[in-house]
């Protein structure tokens, strides 16, 4: 091994104190603030690691790289900071140990992993070692460096590395729901990070480690400003603010999006308090989507978007939902104002997400689940091929527990997106620890129609766009989520919008590695209650498939009590919602075999069972225990959970940095106390019609 330079011999003296061969960790670990996420690139020794020095410590990357500058800064940060070497990097090959980083476009077999896949591998030539990193694009090779960086943060060898990777969906996007004043609706970790009146020197810098974190998991898309969208996004001001950021996003191969307010063309509003939902920043009188000028306004501004910003995606539009203006106000259809919007995006290459998220006031059917797949399943066909439906989740909002939506599977000729929430609006905010991936992995698990939704939404042949977004949980905080734990939602969703069908361990296990410098044991413990985390949090506020029982503001503290008859019945006999033929009819939504499933309490999984029945209390589910004793037993294990949570991090002491160590414990204790309360909160509430 040949030591380069003074730093090394420093880094190799610490390694050998820290004791060579185990994970690097100091006796006392440095404060963290969380600021690096996955990204910490903290020193990893070991004689696996060591073998590729020589290697790693010369680069070249090919001449016509786009992406160059910012390969050759993550491999200096990351091999600086984990192996304590400086890369040369070489813009022409020499006959020794080299990580080559290649761009090959005309080759056929890179040209079959498209522009964002890659091939990493290990080649053993006389005496030298090189890895190869080659794409057919300059993304391929961003995404494979990162990988490369995260093998060795993870300790894999390297030796034989044979690695072929290609994302499984087209657009991996971030939805921010951050507001043009800086505040971020359901945001519990500060204000919006897009500081539209400040960008500074910081704030882009912030921006740009935003886009690296990003762009280590693979996301390539981001919509920056709120569904509820506020017209002047759409002002030039604000256009050129916007491409500044998309210059520092670029690089990383991320497109941006926008989320536009279906009235832009009508003159602003002289309430500027209503402003998102009133008015708009042009002089029209109407925004009918069928009414010329309306389109040669929307046609002069999607061109000055694309002057300003040439690789613009589209836009994504909340229209007739929740009070937003849409084309209904003018009596036109779905159909007709999306097109309307794609075929002028369609010349720029770019895409019309229209939401499938509708509550409309004029809603005329009780059951409200029931809206979204009665509006839109009847237009398959008759979107642009530019236009993609967005639907969450589930058919209700973002319920710590429903079932699937009916629309995965029941539309063949719609482009359609899912959409996950990653900010935990209905899951503890940034106080409880819950980990989303099982709950993601659940769902795309799910078949309707004799397809996986995972491969739905991104093998489907009839449709050309795939695409998966997520409501981003990142603010200003100095850990970009308020909770440590809660940036392992950030990363599993990016992991998964690159591959459904990874297996969760793997991703929650690389993240741990990356995150923590914990002994394997303390990684193993963690990841047992990080994956059980949902379904005891589901336990407590979603018990049995019950869903909305908080509060109608925050969504976060127990409020039954004003959540009856809208969302569920109660009463002495029992308590659910009647979903199946004899109650409100969705069941009848699904494919024959889930319908079927749903409507019969004996086959309703038991987890939807208060979603899809009213129950007796004295009911006897599965395990010979009656409905009432499943919803005590619930609660009180959700509430052990939490005790076992904290035993669990108190025994990491002495492996987690203090600064961070003391952050976690402070949230696990206000969790506990609060989850109490809902717990009390509950059984009271209970007790009131057991009399
Ligand atoms: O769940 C509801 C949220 C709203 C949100 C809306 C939506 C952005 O409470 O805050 O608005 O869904 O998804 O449009």
């Amino acid at each position: 091994m040949i030591i380069k330079n003074l730093r090394q011999i420093l880094f190799l003296t610490a390694m050998l104190f820290m004791g060579a061969g185990t994970i690097a960790r100091q006796k006392t670990p440095t404060n963290e603030n969380g600021y690096k996420l996955w990204l910490r690139y903290a020193p990893v020794a070991g004689k696996k690691i060591q073998e590729h020095e020589e290697t790693l410590s010369n680069i070249f990357i090919s001449s016509h790289v786009s992406t160059a500058g910012v390969i050759a800064e993550e491999l200096k940060k990351g091999l600086s900071g984990m192996l304590g070497i400086t890369p040369a990097i070489h813009q022409s090959k020499k006959d020794r140990s080299y990580l080559r980083i290649v761009k090959q476009p005309g080759s056929e077999h890179l040209k079959n992993l498209g522009k964002e896949g890659y091939t990493i591998k290990t080649i053993q030539q006389k005496n030298n070692k090189i890895i190869f990193i080659k794409s057919a694009g300059d993304a391929g090779l961003v995404y494979g460096t990162f990988h490369l960086l995260r093998l060795i943060q993870t300790q894999q060898p390297l030796h034989n590395i044979h690695i072929t990777e290609k994302p499984q969906i087209i657009f991996r996007m971030l939805n921010h729901w951050d507001n043009l004043d800086g505040s971020v609706e359901r945001g519990y970790s500060g204000a919006s990070i897009f500081t539209w009146n400040d960008l500074t020197k910081d704030n882009l810098q912030r921006i740009k480690d935003y886009a690296r974190a990003n762009a280590s998991i693979g996301i390539n898309a981001v919509v920056l400003n709120n569904v509820n969208a506020d017209p002047r996004i759409l002002r030039n001001d604000y256009l050129q603010k916007i491409a500044r950021v998309a210059d520092v996003l670029r690089p990383y191969n991320i497109r941006i999006f926008l989320s536009a307010n279906y009235a832009s063309p009508l003159p602003p509003s002289s309430t500027p308090d209503v402003i998102k939902k009133q008015g708009g920043i042009g002089n029209l009188a109407t925004a009918d989507p069928l009414n010329e000028q309306v389109q040669q306004w929307w046609k002069q501004k999607v061109d000055e978007i694309y002057r300003l910003i040439p690789d613009f995606g589209g836009f994504l539009v909340k229209a007739n939902s929740e009070g937003m203006p849409g084309p209904q106000d003018y009596g036109r259809s779905h159909v007709e104002g999306a097109n309307m919007l794609a075929r002028i995006l369609q010349p720029h290459n770019g895409i019309l997400i229209w939401r499938a998220f509708v509550y409309a006031h004029n809603n005329k059917e009780p059951d409200r689940v029931k809206q979204s797949y009665a509006e839109f399943q009847p237009l398959d066909g008759q979107f642009d091929q530019n236009v993609i439906l967005q639907v969450k989740n589930g058919p209700l909002d973002f319920q710590p527990l429903e079932p699937p939506h009916p629309l995965f599977g029941a539309l063949e000729k719609t482009n359609l997106f899912a959409e996950l929430q990653i900010t935990q609006e209905y899951l503890g905010h940034s106080t409880y620890l819950v980990y989303l991936a099982p709950m993601w992995k659940d769902f795309l698990n799910f078949e309707n129609h004799q397809q996986k939704i995972a491969h739905i939404i991104s093998k489907k042949k009839t449709v050309r766009i795939t695409g998966i977004a997520g409501v981003a949980n990142i603010g200003d905080d100095e850990n970009w989520t308020g909770h440590h734990f809660a940036q392992a939602n950030w990363y599993a969703y990016g992991r998964i919008a690159w591959n459904p069908d990874l297996l969760i361990d793997s991703i929650t296990n690389d993240w741990l590695k990356m995150t923590f410098s914990l002994d394997p044991s303390g990684n193993k413990k963690l990841l047992n209650i990080m994956n059980s985390s949902w379904m005891h949090f589901a336990d407590l506020q979603t018990p049995i498939g019950l869903p909305v029982t908080t509060d109608p503001g925050m969504h976060y503290y127990p409020a039954l009590k004003q959540r009856t008859n809208m969302y569920w019945k109660i009463n002495a006999k029992g308590i659910g919602y009647d979903r199946t033929a004899s109650g409100s009819g969705y069941a009848s939504q699904y494919d024959a075999v889930n319908e079927r499933l749903f409507n019969n309490i004996q086959t309703c999984p038991e987890k939807y069972l208060l979603f899809f029945h009213f129950v007796d209390w004295n009911y006897r589910l599965q395990n010979g225990k009656t409905l009432l004793e499943n919803l005590l037993q619930g609660f009180q294990q959700s509430i052990n959970s939490i005790d076992r949570l904290k035993f669990t991090w108190h025994s990491l002491k002495d492996q987690v940095d203090e600064q961070r160590y003391k952050e976690v414990q402070q949230k696990i204790d206000l969790q506990k106390k609060d989850a109490l309360e809902f717990k009390y909160y509950f059984v009271g509430f209970l007790h009131t019609f057991l009399q």
